[in-house]
Parts: C-alpha cells; structure tokens; sequence
C-alpha cells in the first residue's frame, strides 16, 4: 500500500518536474526541522538575485499562509500550500501550486523556483516532489548529530546547509562533526554553513545557485 503510494506520487513528480521546466525553472526542494532558518534564507536570497533571477516560492506548512506572506513581501511570487496536518509535501499538492504559480505569472517565466518543505526531517526526506535538487537544513541550536539521528534526509539531498553559524560561540556545535557524520551517509553531499544574520558563507550560498542557473558569477562580471 505504501510502496503504491510512493510510485503514484513519482509518477506526478515526474509530471512536475515536466511543468517546472516548461516555466524555464529550476526547482529546489528545502527541508529541515521547523525553525532552522528556511524562510528567513529565502528572504536573504532573494534580496541577493532577485535584480538578476526570476524567482518564485511555493510554500508548505501546516496552517496559515504566513511564510508565503514574507516572500511576496520580498516583491517575488509566492504560493502557500497548507497540508492541514499532513507532516510534509506530496507530488499531488506541488502540482497544484505550480498551476498556481504559473496563473500569478500570466505566462511569463521563472529561473528558480524553491519548494519551502514542511518543517519536518522524517516524512518530507521520502516523497520526491519533482525538483531538481534537495537541500536538507540543520541550524547550530539543534545540535550536530541530526544526520546520525536522521540519515534518510542525509542520504537523498545534494545539499546540506548548517545554518545559524553566527550562533557557533553560544552552542556547543563542532561543525566538523556535523559535515564528518553528513558525508558518511551521503559522500557526494555538498556542505555549507552559513549565517543569515552576519552574512557568514552567504557568498558560498550564493555561488552554489549561480552554478546552478549557470550564471556568471557576479564578482566576475565585467
Ligand atoms: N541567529 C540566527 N537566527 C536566524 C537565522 N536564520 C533564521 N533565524 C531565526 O530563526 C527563526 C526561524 O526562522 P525561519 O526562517 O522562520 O525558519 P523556518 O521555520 O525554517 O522557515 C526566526 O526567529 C529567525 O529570525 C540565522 O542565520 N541566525
Ligand atoms: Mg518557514
């Protein structure tokens, strides 16, 4: 029944995925545990490439649209998908906020397109939405022995953000230990750490989706 479950939703995935690049989009699919600094990165982003890259969000949480209002807030289109206590995305309801998307952009098209997951390191790590990558989100508050603890989370993203690292002098967080346990599970797991706050590692953030969106990094162009 599970197994089912999970084929039907690929099956739609696939469909998506299909929507996503018709829109000239690339997805991104961020997970992480609630609180570990999604939105607030989104915001950072967007204030970094949004003079340069079409960017649109599709929110996921339990109640309220109140993630998707920070974003448009940001001047970006946003759409909030609320599961109404489901604990993570289905290929099922990102389809129907990608045909939302697609209405607020009355034909136009997009470069990036970030699929804010619900806050949760279990149930979001098994269904595949359609994206083109994964990043999975840990912050120095929650400790560096969440991929140990989490590992299917680890093993099915490209990118692992530590996040809050203008936290590091108050907690006791070894990063090494983080990114050591990470790339047991996943070796081909990209790592960075950063702050939304100071600015720490923000470029390598930044670089990370130029690479992405085969941009020409900013410091380089003429
Ligand atoms: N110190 C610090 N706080 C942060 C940082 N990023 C986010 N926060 C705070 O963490 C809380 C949760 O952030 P939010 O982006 O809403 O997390 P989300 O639930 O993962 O989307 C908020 O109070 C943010 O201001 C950061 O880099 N450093
Ligand atoms: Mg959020």
């Amino acid at each position: 029944m599970h197994r089912d479950l999970l084929a039907a939703n690929d099956v739609l995935a696939g469909k998506n995925r299909e929507i996503i690049e018709g829109m000239g989009a690339i997805a991104l699919n961020l997970i992480s545990a609630p609180g570990s600094g999604k939105t607030t990165l989104l915001e950072k982003t967007i204030e970094c490439l949004a003079d340069r890259v079409h960017i649109g969000v599709i929110e996921g949480d339990i109640e309220t649209a109140r993630d998707a209002e920070r974003i448009r807030a940001k001047g970006v289109p946003a759409v909030q998908l609320t599961t109404g206590g489901a604990c993570h995305l289905d290929a099922s309801l990102v389809n129907k906020g990608l045909h939302a998307l697609a209405d607020k952009l009355n034909g136009g098209d997009l470069d990036l397109i970030f699929i804010e997951n619900v806050g949760n390191l279990v149930c979001p790590a098994t269904f595949y939405l359609g994206e083109h990558k994964r990043a999975v989100l840990v912050s120095v508050p929650e400790g560096p022995d969440k991929p140990a603890k989490y590992p299917r989370a680890f093993m099915g993203a490209d990118l692992f953000l530590i996040t809050k690292t203008d936290l590091l002098p108050y907690f006791d967080f070894l990063v090494d230990e983080a990114r050591s346990e990470a790339l047991k599970l996943n070796p081909e797991l990209e790592i960075i750490s950063l702050s939304s706050v100071n600015n720490d590692g923000f470029d390598q953030w930044i670089t990370f989706l130029e690479g992405l969106l085969n941009l020409t990094p900013l410091a380089q162009t003429p």
